[in-house]
């Protein structure tokens, strides 16, 4: 009986040590996995930020170039081809223009100043240095040739 009892004794001990030992461990996993999603959200958190940063900057540009977009659409005749510039020089003889231009879209152009070939000298009868202007730009191989131009005032 007794030896029943001691012998009993050290084995709930043992069993109540594993139990504990299980349970602890347990929870040192679910600790684990707390952390390593806490991370994992963190993470995610300063990717998302940081995405949403690029976003922002992204909207921001793209919120200009709408900007300068529905400005022109707010002058009266609106052709969608037609690109705002500014006159800087006329060369009839050579039939060429200087311009000042906005993005060109359909040309994946940015702004700049550079010299247009006319279709037609006759584009360059009204054109004065100094003068807005909307032109149709289209490209002929390796030139730039100003198809239209209409003074916008
Ligand atoms: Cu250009």
């Amino acid at each position: 009986m007794v030896t029943n009892t001691n012998s009993q004794q050290p084995d709930s001990q043992v069993r109540c040590f594993n139990f504990t030992s299980t349970f602890t461990r347990k929870q040192s996993m679910n600790l684990i996995k707390t952390l390593a999603m806490a991370a994992t959200l963190t993470a995610a958190t300063a990717l998302s930020s940081a995405a949403f940063a690029e976003a922002a900057k992204a909207h921001d540009h793209h919120k200009a170039a709408a900007g300068a977009t529905s400005a022109t659409k707010a002058m009266p005749t609106v052709d969608a081809d037609m690109t705002n510039a500014e006159v800087r020089k006329v060369d009839k003889d050579a039939k060429k223009i200087t311009l000042k231009h906005e993005a060109i879209k359909s040309l994946d152009m940015p702004s700049m100043t550079m010299v247009f070939q006319v279709k037609d000298a006759a584009l360059l009868d009204k054109a004065q240095a100094g003068d807005k202007v909307k032109v149709k730009i289209i490209q002929e191989g390796n030139a730039y040739v100003v198809t239209e131009m209409q003074t916008s005032k």
